[in-house]
């Protein structure tokens, strides 16, 4: 078997299959999946990152599919990361993809790789920012993520984007309430698909009139455009919007903040899990753990102070530099 240090330079000389497997190594969270990323680390930085997000049935492969063909146009390399929560098994609905992914999948310069829910949807959105980073250092010059964006939850997969489309379509009656639930406000590009049908020209009244209520505090005002996807309507104008909203943030600060907050929350997320991994461990060796637990039911303890005692250090820390580095 390959070694992990051959499958990474593998990929970074081009070799597909390595690619495939470093993500299979990183989505299953396998041994040697940290040391990968650890070495890809200093590789990525390049691509820029698209999330496409909407409810199910929208569109968003339809568009991703010929989003990805326009950029080809254009001689970029693509990725295509489709992430499926909603569904427990890799069955219909990523077949579907492939299907209607079918002849850019063919294309060299087009990479795609469908993931299904692994374990809760934080790990699924580590894996989706993991696989990310293993397009990115492969080379890719544009990543697109789809994802069903039903909630909250949702919102952190399409945090890893440094551009978002918001899709919706006509005609499902509640698609106004159903964006209001605190994601408006990620969508940087505002897609109406299924233009064909009854109803396109109201919800993009109602969605610019809901724009104009909630302003952003930033200076990009998000267009709206109609398309019809399976017709290929209008991608190019959503295709001009993407680089257009690229540039806006490449010609200000915008991107490298957007990096920057990226960069906190990962980082913030990968001492927690290390801190929890740890302590896990520690208690699970800890004899005199049960003994705590029983103390605690007989009311002989309380469960704070022990849970002080244990976080001691971290507490040690914070004093320290809370004296030693105040920030402002
Ligand atoms: N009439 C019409 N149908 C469309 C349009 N775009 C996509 N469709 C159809 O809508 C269906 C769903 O399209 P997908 O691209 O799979 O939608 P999706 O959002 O990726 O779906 P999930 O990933 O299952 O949530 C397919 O049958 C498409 O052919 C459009 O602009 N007009
Ligand atoms: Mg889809």
């Amino acid at each position: 078997m390959a070694s992990t240090n051959d499958l990474v330079s593998e990929a970074l000389s081009g070799s597909v299959r390595a690619l495939a497997k470093l993500i299979t190594m990183v989505e299953n969270e396998m041994p040697g999946a940290t040391e990968v990323l650890q070495q890809l680390y200093p590789q990525t930085g390049h691509a820029y990152i698209v999330g496409i997000t909407g409810p199910p049935g929208s569109g968003k492969s339809t568009l991703t599919d010929k989003i990805t063909k326009e950029l080809r146009k254009k001689d970029s390399t693509v990725g295509i990361v489709a992430v499926d929560p909603s569904s427990p098994f890799s069955g219909g609905a990523l077949l579907g993809d492939r299907l209607r992914m079918q002849d850019i999948a063919s294309d060299e310069g087009v990479f795609v790789r469908s993931m299904a829910t692994r374990g809760t949807l934080g790990g699924l959105s580590k894996a989706t920012a993991d696989t990310v980073k293993i397009l990115d250092a492969f080379g890719k010059d544009f990543i697109l993520i789809e994802t069903v964006g039903v909630g909250q939850d949702e919102v952190d997969i399409v945090k890893t984007a440094d551009t978002t489309l918001l899709i919706s379509v006509p005609g499902l009656g509640d698609e106004i309430q159903a964006l209001k639930a605190g994601i408006m406000e990620i969508g940087d590009i505002f897609v109406v698909n299924k233009a064909d049908r009854e109803g396109a020209d109201r919800l993009v009244t109602e969605l610019s009139l809901m724009l104009d209520l909630n302003p952003a505090a930033s200076p990009w005002k998000p267009p709206i455009i109609k398309t019809i996807a399976t017709m290929g309507d209008g991608i190019p104008e959503v295709t001009e919007k993407i680089l257009g909203h690229r540039q806006f943030l490449e010609g200000g600060k915008g991107l490298l903040k957007k990096r920057n907050e990226r960069a906190r929350g990962e980082i913030i997320n990968l001492i927690e899990q290390e801190i929890s991994k740890y302590i896990h461990k520690m208690l699970k060796y800890d004899l005199s753990f049960d003994q705590v637990i029983e103390q605690v039911v007989a009311r002989e303890k309380d469960p704070y102070s022990f849970a002080q005692k244990i976080t001691e250090p971290f507490a040690k820390y914070y004093q320290i530099y809370k004296v030693d580095k105040p920030k402002n």
